[in-house]
């Protein structure tokens, strides 16, 4: 007898785009085959838990028949390419936009072993089969990346995309109301273990401008460095980041240029505000309407509070808006026209969900909680499940102080690997075990600075005991505008991490 193993399946979604007819179809996949939920990861794609090993082969056909598949949502290849989805942001966001998915496209695998597996495609000249490899894969070859690569794509002043948390980040450069092209950063990745003092968090370095027509190459032959350098004995110093600090910055400059044909150009000037999502409706100039909508942790569900998963899928059945993902695992339903606000603000207020977040605490709004327990293999703590109910203990102390609207920004995983950006929260906890975090403080609000080991291993009254001092010192001794991140520094609770 052969034991009913379960899956977690990861779709690719660049830019994390769907249409409406996509999200009904995968709608149907959680339902039918998943936990009958599905989930908005913080790098814009959305995943199903719970898939019986039987029905592997029919979700991923599923999936397929919504146009979707999950090559390279997970494995040693460039994974989801990110970027900053709300086209409201900015006016150079129809133009940036497309550029995740031409990414996305260049650096995807080629083998058609995926199509002759779970989609019953005839066998040809696969890896599988045994084909040339080097023909096959130009960009990965027979052995793939040491590790896992990561790109995003953000529109200053928005790093809703933490761009510095990934392999190469590119920061879109407006000139005379036209996209210029990218500051390339390069070298991030937020994973660390506990007790490898030679692993760590680093955020990627800007070393560059490149035009938008140099992307893709830029893009490839970065990877193809990482190929062929990165360190393939100890999975823990794979990354990319650990092969530009071994060799150093100037080092891979010179090879990119080399392989390149070309320079890239010095870096242009920008600065990013925040890391946060907006929420509510905006409109862009083509008079359609975007709602900015938060979700607990991506989790797309129905339950007591709300029936948000069955309002949504009421919204796509009557083809109201498209949904784009955000890297805060929020949601926004895009392109609606002007005539259908009303009904899919009835549909979402018939189902018990409030669009309007103006009742939460600026600590929600800004809150990332990754999966862990109970599907996570690396869990040692909760996160999803558990920050929900420590905000709400943490906002008797912030309407104390008169901190409830006041942006601060909390992340929390269950592991060091960072899957909610831990190490980038100006609050940042980490599991230990069961119960058990690591507090973390002291990073920007904009995203260019890591925070700090604050305290190891409290329990949730010492949590509690502890943020509420420091909230209490922040409303007392604050300057205007001061971040709690930067305030945590300035006062000396941590010392100063040094910024990108
Ligand atoms: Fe992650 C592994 C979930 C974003 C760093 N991540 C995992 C696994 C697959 C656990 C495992 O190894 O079996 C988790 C599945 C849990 C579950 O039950 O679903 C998992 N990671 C997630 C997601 C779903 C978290 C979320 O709450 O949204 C995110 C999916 C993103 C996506 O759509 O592709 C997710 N993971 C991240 C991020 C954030 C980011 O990319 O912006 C990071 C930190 C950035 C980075 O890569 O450095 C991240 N995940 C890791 C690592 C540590 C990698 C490292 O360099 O050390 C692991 C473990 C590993 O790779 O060995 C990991
Ligand atoms: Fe799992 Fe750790 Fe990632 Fe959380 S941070 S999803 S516990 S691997």
């Amino acid at each position: 007898l052969e034991p009913a193993y379960s899956f977690m399946i990861r779709l690719r979604v660049a830019g994390g785009d769907l249409s409406a007819d996509q999200w009904v179809k995968l709608d149907d996949i959680s339902n039918r085959y998943g936990n009958g939920t599905s989930r908005i990861t913080t790098r814009q794609a959305l995943q199903f838990h719970g898939i019986i090993k039987f029905d592997m082969k029919n979700t991923i056909q599923a999936m397929d028949a919504a146009l979707l598949d999950s090559i390279a949502g997970c494995g040693d290849v460039n994974r989801n390419v990110m970027c900053t989805p709300d086209p409201t942001l900015s006016r150079l966001h129809a133009e940036v936009f497309p550029w995740a998915q031409k990414i996305s496209d260049h650096l995807l695998p080629r083998s058609r072993a995926y199509h002759e597996i779970w989609l019953d495609e005839a066998e040809g000249k696969t890896l599988v089969a045994g084909g040339e490899v080097e023909e096959i894969e130009p960009l990965y070859g027979k052995h793939y990346l040491p590790r896992k690569f990561k790109i995003a794509i953000a529109i200053p002043p928005f790093n809703d995309m933490d761009v510095y948390a990934n392999d190469i980040g590119l920061i879109a450069v407006e000139e005379s109301g036209k996209l210029a092209g990218f500051n390339v950063a390069v070298g991030g990745g937020l994973g660390f273990t506990f007790g490898r003092d030679d692993t760590y968090a680093r955020l990627a370095s800007v070393i560059g401008f490149c035009r938008p027509e140099q992307v893709l190459d830029v893009c490839f032959h970065t990877v193809a460095i990482q190929r062929d350098y990165g360190n393939r004995q100890d999975r823990k110093l794979s990354r990319f980041k650990y092969t530009l600090d071994r060799h150093g910055l100037d080092w891979f400059r010179q090879e990119l240029n080399t392989r390149l044909g070309f320079a890239l150009g010095k870096a242009r000037a920008f600065e990013f505000e925040t890391t946060g999502d907006r929420f509510g409706w905006r409109s862009t100039t083509d008079d359609l309407w975007h709602l900015g909508l938060r979700l607990e942790y991506g989790r797309v569900l129905d339950n007591d509070s709300h029936r948000l998963k069955s309002a949504l899928r009421h919204i796509a059945e009557q083809n109201l808006c498209s949904f784009r993902m955000t890297g805060n695992q929020n949601l926004i339903l895009t392109g609606v026209r002007e005539d259908n606000i009303d009904a899919v603000e009835n549909i979402l207020h018939e189902h018990g969900y409030a669009a309007d977040t103006s009742h939460l605490s600026g600590l929600r709004r800004n809150s990332i909680a990754c999966v862990a327990l109970n599907t996570c293999p690396q869990a040692m703590a909760e996160a999803e499940r558990y920050l929900p109910n420590l905000i709400s203990k943490l906002e008797v102390s912030l309407d104390k102080y008169g901190l409830c609207h006041d942006e601060i920004k909390i992340r929390m995983t269950g592991c060091p690997n960072g899957c909610g950006r831990s190490v980038l929260g100006e609050i940042g906890l980490i599991g230990k075990s069961p119960g058990r975090y690591h507090l973390y403080l002291g990073a920007s609000f904009n995203g260019d600075r890591l925070n700090t080991l604050y305290r190891e291993n409290l329990d949730e009254t010492a949590i509690l005991t502890t943020l509420d001092a420091l909230f209490a010192a922040y409303a007392a001794q604050r300057r205007d505008a001061e971040t709690f991140g930067d305030f945590v520094i300035r006062q000396g609770y941590i010392s100063n991490q040094q910024a990108r």
